[in-house]
């Protein structure tokens, strides 16, 4: 075999190398964040609750609510309705989502584009003293990519995910050794839902191998001339 032959085979076969190795690492999981990591200025979307229907405390539409193309959900909800005044200290603004009295289901996130989230962001409470965990999964195309918990209590503070790579997210809260699906008490509220582009640089292993990969072009580049 020629050596300028050899050498286009090897670089072609790093090439390809390079490119499954970098599609496979493309994805990184999304970050989990219990402080607010978006400044609210680089906000794209934001959903508040503060242009919800309302008889002055109760969600008088039904089913989910859309703002800022952000799309909330109650699955499994209660018979009593979504409270929109409710406010366990740290509200942002007037209007929230709270299911009354708490229900046996969890509240679904979705973007009403179909798109999948950005870095995402937003608040959360709870209706009921006893629940010390909040519960999460990220769902991408029907399958799951990320679950955990995280600690909770009564008055609004920060969830948020950053890096994408999802289009659903599931949220509920109760004591230790719950799971989204298992039916039992759930009093998770939430409010202010901020989302922009992700920011999630290339991990340094995608990096490498992109270089690697140009390095190997010009090595092809300058058997070629040769
Ligand atoms: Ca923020
Ligand atoms: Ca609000
Ligand atoms: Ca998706």
């Amino acid at each position: 075999m020629l050596p300028g032959t050899f050498m286009k085979l090897f670089a072609h076969s790093l090439l390809t190398l390079c490119a499954v190795l970098a599609a496979g690492a493309a994805q990184a999981a999304p970050v989990v964040h219990t402080t607010d990591f978006i400044n609210n200025a680089e906000r794209t979307q934001f959903n508040s609750f503060e242009s919800i229907p309302n008889d002055g405390s109760m969600y008088t539409g039904s089913g989910a609510y859309t703002e800022g193309g952000i799309s909330v959900q109650q699955i499994n909800p209660s018979p009593y309705g979504i409270w929109v005044t409710y406010n366990p200290g740290s509200r942002d603004g007037n209007r929230a989502w709270y299911p009354n009295g708490g229900d046996s289901g969890y509240t679904s996130l979705s973007l009403s584009s179909g798109l999948d989230f950005g870095d995402v962001g937003f608040v959360i409470g709870s209706g009921n003293y006893s629940h010390t965990l909040a519960y999460f999964e990220l769902w991408d195309d029907g399958a799951l990519v990320l679950s955990g918990s995280v600690a909770h209590g009564t008055s609004f503070h920060y969830l948020g995910f950053e890096g994408g790579g999802f289009d659903t997210i599931l949220l509920r809260d109760g004591v230790a050794g719950r799971s989204l699906h298992d039916g039992t008490h759930n009093a998770l509220a939430i409010d202010a839902i901020e989302i922009r582009a992700s920011q999630q640089v290339p991990e340094p292993a995608s990096m490498a191998l992109t270089a690697l990969g140009l390095a190997s072009l010009g090595v092809l580049r300058r058997k070629t001339q040769a």
